[in-house]
């Protein structure tokens, strides 16, 4: 435990900076040990926040780890008594409003194993700035509402050729001693967050985009050598993504040159620097033989997110951190979009709805919830949310679902306009939305600052004579940690109608077949004149809002919509809706007397949909899915871990058993041999024949395992051999099962993507992945525990992956957990405080599970002093 508790930061206490860095030029000359810094900044006094007469405030400069060389103002060193370092920083006495700081700082990025700051992987020097890095790297003003024109030169040995950073390369040249030396300058003035620099020995591929305007950019990925066959993907991903900016936004790319670097060492998914995206490998590199279509998608939409954020974030950027959603909610819109018109749009909403459902509302429901806009953190780490993010991402999709697509334009036309090169608020993106349009979105902005998620509960009657429907519609917030007592949202809900036939019904005089209802109130009635028949109503139709939904739908109503639905996400959700109430059954009977049964409807619901040839195969694939574990256990309260696993088994192996010839069928219809293609059509179709084949395989079915070994040992692309290698781990005799692993391992050892590909599979496998092998596989030579891709794989595979075994009866997973999340802490606390997530359910699980998982976590608690990231999820999740 800690002797002192870390503080508390809140959004009301926000100030504006005291002074502005005009200019800032950074000299790096690096070293693995002693990397020195140089940093001269032009400072003045913030005029917005000055008053004649004054006496000058202390100058801040955060500063984290780092040794102080020497400190001078206008060329004279400064006396210690100038300026004072304590915890966290500096202060210094100031005596004139505008004056030269220059600051010398030595830093170590080899024992640098956070990731934050400059740090090396594999040899090559990179950084990570946001949200707080900077100060790892030189005192400053490290806060986003400080922006500054940035000049960075980096010396480096000659056998570092490639030198990057921000904007465009102005000097290059050798010292006396013949190391390198390369000057980049960067014309927009951006905040600390947004610096990079890399130092190493990189290949890299080239191509031009030119844009809308005509001018041409060059565009460069860099990588080690041995992935440069693997960055076409990437590069085709951002021309795509540059033009759609132009065509959708209006955003034209600004600098002359974009550079994407892959570095195997990162905490997340990509950084968006400027003019120089530094990206996890995981996320960028991708070739046939050696990435799923998954993966491949993946990169499509991060590569797009980034370059996005050059105008979503960069040029416009976040005034402090409690507005970190203005560009991120933003930017993930903007992104599903941009994947949506690149794939298909109802399975890229479905798997945005999922993740939401499972994840999100949990952290809604869980210790850590938090609004959109959260009040207070004590490590802004922390808040790198789904809900900042994904929930985010919803709002942002509200406001253009209530406005509509044109209005929505001419309200992000004017904030690009009215806050290019500003620091900007949530409230400014509302305003500007507002303004554009002349909108009301006063009530809708409760969305920004309440936590926890909507519950809407919907009935309804039919007036045969009047021939009115009416549906009432009432909305409720829980409570969540700190707020009680939530406010009615703006929630819009669109809505259609079935006619018996399954037809579409005209809901007004105008002849619509679609409507937003905008709910405002507790509870409200929205009326259907001119309605013949008795409708079924088809809700929140592409999850027009982030809400659950109840209505009392039957089994025929839901087969009926799944059949009927004019809208490819409810179809899907009426599938999901059935499979989720069977297995509530299926739980329940568990529980009772073990003695199951599947209800027809949804063998019957699940063969309609695979005998209807007009079906997108996507599509088809989702619907076939069951709800994963982590979502029943999203759903229910006093989750009982061995009822969820043994009801989806016991589901998946009825459904395989009954549906087993068109299970069969289809996957030789699709089992065609082709060059592999990630167009939507040909992903579309391995994704469905590979749902097929994991059925065909359920309880090790011979004739199934015959087909996903033949289909390994074709070994035509990674999605086809990971799906079939899956599918063996899972089912086949464990011999065999270990005998594909070792070949498949010794084929790819070289290839790091693929061995982190290979850690997952295992891990997260429910029957293969048992503790005992998860922990030979942190004992194996390529595991890393430095390394935060290879930890997500095996640890994240096994804790967030692998219901069944993390959940054992005798407990021990979670306790494996906390050892592990106990030894990261010391190395990473970013990653440790993201890992222990499984461990903050606690309360929803029933008794024996949930006090196992408190020990746990108190084990976290007791275990010395812990990093403020991890402190501040431990604390609260025990509170
Ligand atoms: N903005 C970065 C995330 C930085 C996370 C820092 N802990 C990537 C992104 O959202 O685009
Ligand atoms: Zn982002």
């Amino acid at each position: 435990m800690r002797d002192s508790q870390p503080s508390t930061i809140y959004l009301s206490d926000y100030r504006a900076p005291d002074y502005l860095v005009d200019k800032t030029e950074l000299t790096f000359d690096l070293d693995p040990q002693a990397t020195l810094v140089k940093a001269r900044l032009k400072i003045r006094r913030n005029p917005a926040v000055a008053r004649a007469g004054e006496s000058l405030p202390p100058l801040w400069l955060d500063g984290v780890d780092l040794e102080l060389l020497s400190i001078a103002e206008d060329g004279e060193l400064l006396p210690a008594q100038r300026y004072q370092e304590g915890s966290g920083g500096l202060s210094l006495n100031v005596e004139k409003p505008e004056f030269e700081l220059e600051v010398q700082t030595r830093i170590a990025p080899e024992s640098n194993t956070s990731l934050e700051g400059l740090y090396l992987s594999n040899g090559m020097y990179c950084t990570q700035c946001e949200a707080e890095g900077f100060r790892k790297i030189t005192f400053y003003p490290d806060r986003p509402d400080v922006m500054s024109v940035f000049t960075t030169t980096i010396v480096a040995p000659a056998s570092f050729p490639v030198l990057l950073s921000n904007g465009n390369k102005v000097d290059s040249g050798t010292t006396d001693d013949g190391r390198l030396r390369i000057t980049w300058e960067d014309p927009f003035a951006k905040p600390s967050y947004l610096f990079a620099l890399v130092a190493g020995d990189l290949q890299y591929v080239e191509d031009t985009f030119t844009t809308c305007s005509g001018r041409d950019v060059k565009l460069q990925l860099f990588t080690e050598a041995r992935n440069i066959g693997k960055c076409a993907h990437a590069m085709t991903s951002l021309k795509h993504s540059m033009r759609w900016d132009e065509e959708v936004y209006g955003r034209e790319y600004d600098l002359d040159i974009f550079m994407i670097v892959a570095v195997d060492h990162f905490n997340m998914g990509a950084m968006e620097n400027k003019g120089l995206n530094i990206f996890n490998s995981a996320c960028v590199l991708a070739s046939p033989e050696t990435a799923t279509d998954a993966a491949f998608q993946r990169i499509e939409s991060i590569v797009a997110h980034e370059y996005f954020h050059n105008w979503s974030g960069n040029r416009v950027t976040c005034r402090d951190w409690f507005q970190l959603s203005l560009k991120e909610g933003f930017t993930v819109f903007r992104d599903a979009e941009f994947s949506a018109d690149m794939n298909s749009r109802a399975v890229k909403r479905i798997e945005d709805v999922t993740l939401l459902r499972t994840a999100q509302f949990a952290e809604d429901a869980g210790p850590m919830s938090h609004p959109v806009r959260p009040d207070s953190y004590m490590e802004i780490s922390n808040f790198y949310t789904l809900t900042v993010y994904e929930k985010g991402a919803e709002v942002v999709r509200m406001i253009h679902t209530i406005l509509g697509a044109e209005a929505f334009r001419r309200g992000s036309d004017l904030y690009f306009e009215r806050h290019d090169g500003c620091a900007v608020t949530c409230e400014d993106f509302v305003v500007a939305m507002e303004d554009a349009n002349g909108a009301d979105l006063k009530q809708f902005r409760r969305w920004y600052s309440q936590a926890g998620t909507p519950v809407l509960k919907v009935t309804d009657t039919y007036d045969p004579k009047a021939a009115r429907y009416t549906l009432t519609i009432q909305q409720h917030t829980p409570d969540t940690p700190g707020q009680n007592d939530k406010q009615p949202l703006h929630i819009p809900v669109t809505v259609g109608l079935l006619g018996e036939n399954g037809a579409p019904l005209t809901l007004d005089e105008s002849g619509v077949l679609e409507m937003v209802l905008h709910l405002t109130e507790s509870t409200q009635n929205f009326h259907f004149d001119g309605i013949k028949e008795r409708p079924l109503p088809s809700l929140l139709r592409g999850f027009s809002a982030p809400v659950k939904l109840h209505y009392g739908y039957s089994t025929e109503q839901l087969q009926f919509l799944m059949q009927h639905d004019t809208d490819p996400f409810n179809r899907w959700d009426a599938c999901q809706r059935l499979a989720l109430n069977t297995l509530y059954t299926l739980q329940y009977q568990y529980r009772e007397d073990g003695a199951m049964q599947v209800p027809e409807g949804l063998i019957q619901g699940f063969a309609t949909v695979l005998d209807n040839a007009s079906l997108d195969p996507a599509l088809v694939a989702k619907m076939l899915a069951l709800p994963s574990a982590q979502e029943m256990a999203e759903h229910g309260e006093s989750v009982d871990a061995a009822a969820i696993v043994a009801a989806r088994d016991f589901a998946k192996a009825s459904i395989a058993g009954a549906l087993k010839s068109r299970f069969l069928s289809c996957y030789q219809q699709l089992d065609q041999r082709k060059p592999y293609q990630p167009s939507a059509d040909d992903i579309a179709q391995r994704s469905l024949k590979n749902t097929c084949l994991a059925y065909l395989c359920v309880d090790g079915d011979r004739d199934g395992l015959a087909l996903a070994k033949a289909q390994f040992e074709r070994d035509e692309n990674m999605t086809d051999v990971a799906a079939a290698l899956g599918a063996l781990v899972e089912y086949a005799p464990q011999g065999d099962a270990v005998e594909y692993l070792e070949s498949f391992y010794q084929q790819w050892q070289q290839d790091t993507q693929v061995v982190e590909t290979w850690f997952g599979l295992q891990s997260s496998s429910a029957s293969f992945g048992t503790l005992e092998r998860v922990n030979a596989l942190m004992k194996h030579p390529a595991f890393e525990l430095k390394n935060p891709n290879k930890v997500r794989a095996v640890i994240g595979g096994f804790a967030m992956r692998n219901f069944s075994q993390f959940h054992h009866e005798d407990g021990s997973g979670y306790q494996f957990l906390a050892e592990q999340v106990i030894a990261l802490d010391k190395l990473n606390p970013q990653i440790a405080s993201r890992l222990v997530t499984p461990l903050t359910r606690w309360k929803r699980y029933r008794a024996p599970e949930a006090g196992q998982i408190h020990a746990a976590l108190q084990h976290i608690n007791e275990s010395g002093e812990l990093s403020r990231d991890l402190y501040e999820v431990v604390s609260k999740s025990l509170s």
